[in-house]
């Protein structure tokens, strides 16, 4: 009932709406209405109430719910269907029981704060309570696991492309993360449940340091967030909305096999190219200089001696053994 307040109100752009319209449109009383607008006014919203005029919104808080983030989506289904929870242990987890539930493709889960936000191989992903875009997209391509390793990586580029118009300097590093100076911005953690010749459902996990004042150790080392980069505070609806909004055409495109636009940008922004790079092979850590990303989405390494190989997915360390 709050929402439907809140939606009813939300478009009306900061114009009056009188209680009685409200309580006529949803069947409910002016007592029940002024109840879940005290509700608003305790999640951050500022609703001006005035005798005979009704209710209006003034200024809406700065969290990551269906109501804020709808509304500047421009695509066809992903993030229509938001499942918001003000904490969860891991967007990734609550995604991947909506997945098991049937929840509908391009399904998004969001949070204000991560008790237990994951990276990948068993690490962890720090939460800064409302400081961050944490969210993880439920997806459904119906095609066979070996298409899947890309989907990280278009992942990857839509934050890319929305940090690069919003006048930052990112690098994509294969496979996963968004850096900034050096440093890493966006971490990405995709699962996936399938059977032997075809994707139940991918969950994609976006972790994007927006607001983020500091780092506990050591993880300062790595990590950086746009408000420590840019120097002030951005809306973090705005951002989240924004990836979904680039996320869609980019993941279209790669499944209908019609371009590979996600590719151009990974390559344009490649962080790793020419670097030296230390990764496991067999066991061992192996020492090779990063080339390219293939029109599969792998990277290309080249050895001392001159043998290369390309890397489907996987970890890659800067620097030498
Ligand atoms: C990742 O793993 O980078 C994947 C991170 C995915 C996070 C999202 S948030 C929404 C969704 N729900 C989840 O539970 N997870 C996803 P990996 O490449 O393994 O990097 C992990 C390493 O990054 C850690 O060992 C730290 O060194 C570093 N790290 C941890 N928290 C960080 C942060 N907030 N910002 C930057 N680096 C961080």
């Amino acid at each position: 009932m709050k929402g439907k307040i809140l939606t009813m109100l939300k478009k009306r752009q900061g114009d009056f709406v009188s209680g009685q319209s409200i309580c006529d449109s949803l069947g409910v009383s002016r007592t029940a209405v002024w109840k879940h607008v005290n509700q608003l006014k305790e999640d951050g919203y500022r609703v001006e109430s005035v005798p005979r005029k009704g209710y209006r919104i003034v200024s809406s808080p700065d969290v990551l719910t269906s109501e804020e983030i709808v509304p500047l989506l421009d695509t066809d289904f992903i993030g229509k269907n938001i499942i918001n929870h003000h904490e969860v242990e891991s967007t990734n987890l609550t995604a991947k029981a909506a997945g098991r539930s049937g929840c509908p493709d391009g399904t998004v889960v969001t949070t204000e704060h991560q008790t237990g936000g994951r990276g990948r191989s068993g690490r962890s992903w720090i939460s800064s309570p409302g400081e961050a875009v944490q969210m993880s997209i439920v997806l459904r391509p119906g095609t066979p696991p070996a298409t899947a390793p890309p989907i990280t990586q278009i992942g990857a580029a839509a934050v890319a492309v929305t940090l690069e118009a919003m006048g930052f300097a990112p690098k994509v590093k294969w496979p996963n993360d968004v850096l900034i100076s050096g440093k890493k911005v966006c971490g990405i953690l995709t699962e996936m449940t399938c059977e032997l010749d075809r994707i139940d459902f991918i969950v994609m996990g976006i972790g994007i340091n927006v607001n983020v004042k500091a780092f506990p150790k050591p993880v300062d080392e790595v990590a950086t967030s746009l408000l420590l980069e840019g120097g002030r505070s951005l809306d973090r609806r705005k951002i989240a909305a924004e990836v979904l909004n680039r996320f869609e055409p980019l993941y279209r495109e790669y499944l209908e096999g019609n371009g590979d636009a996600y590719l151009e940008i990974c390559r344009r922004l490649s962080w790793l190219e020419g670097k030296e790079i230390s990764f496991e092979k067999d066991g061992i850590t192996v020492t090779a200089t990063a080339g390219d990303i293939d029109e599969d989405g792998r990277l290309e390494v080249h050895f001392p001696d001159g043998r290369s190989e390309r890397l489907l997915s996987g970890e890659v360390h800067l620097g030498s053994v």
